[in-house]
């Protein structure tokens, strides 16, 4: 981030102080930064799959895209499930939110909504919403800026906490999730990583050289016209 001169010149690199207005910095993918020795170290470590290959009760993969995020001043994740982005392959997809270093709420961390999976009121959210495919349907993925919007029309509970290197959180693909807003200075660290039974079929976007979603260009449907049709 120092060499893309995306820090404020003359503070300390490993607090990552961005300037006035300091937005996200690109990091994801398959080659770069993300695929560093020192990131690959935590992202593919020895103690995930051993957790996930008990968890699934046979061998465990990991998609080699890694969605490495620097998250700017005033930036959020809104409100969305993970299988709008990657539901093409196995129902039993995990995400792996893993936070680089100690971040509290106010540096914009991961909020769940507990019960959003399972509970009855959100079945017709998961029968619709949760059928898109952001790059067939030509869509936007979240569902909303607005997470107290989900709890109020659907129910459950959004947790949210501080975290401290070496937490994770895990999650499956119909799991509303969003982020607080990052109110700091400080670019706030974190990557999402995925995780499967190595036998079941893979979602070719995240594994594969050369494919990801759609390049742009097309008309993109808005998320609030979907959910006038879907009712919602
Ligand atoms: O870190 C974020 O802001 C979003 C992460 C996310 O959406 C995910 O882990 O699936």
């Amino acid at each position: 981030m120092q060499e893309q001169k995306k820090l404020t010149p003359g503070t300390p690199v490993l607090e990552g102080v961005m300037p006035a207005e300091g937005r996200s910095v690109g990091m994801m993918g398959r080659k770069g930064i993300a695929h560093h020795p020192d990131i690959t170290a935590v992202l593919e470590a020895p103690e995930l799959y051993r957790f996930f290959e008990s968890y699934f009760g046979e061998p465990a993969l990991t998609y080699s895209y890694k969605w490495l995020r620097a998250v700017g001043n005033e930036d959020y994740t809104g409100a969305h499930y993970d299988t709008v982005y990657m539901g093409r392959g196995t129902k039993k997809l995990h995400t792996v939110w893993v936070p680089f270093g100690d971040l509290g709420l106010e540096q914009g961390t991961l909020a769940m909504c507990r019960g959003s999976n399972q509970l009855d009121s959100f079945s017709r959210l998961r029968e619709t919403y949760g059928q898109v495919d952001v790059d067939r349907d030509l869509i936007e993925g979240w569902f909303t800026r607005d997470p107290m919007e989900i709890v109020e029309k659907f129910g459950g509970q959004w947790v949210i906490g501080d975290y401290c290197a070496g937490d994770v959180i895990i999650f499956g693909m119909h799991t509303m999730h969003a982020s607080s807003t990052n109110l700091t200075n400080c670019f706030r660290l974190s990557c999402d990583i995925r995780f499967q039974p190595a036998s079941e079929p893979v979602d070719e976007r995240w594994t594969k050289e050369g494919i990801g979603h759609n390049p742009g260009g097309e008309q993109i449907r808005s998320m609030a016209t979907a959910r006038k049709n879907w009712g919602l």
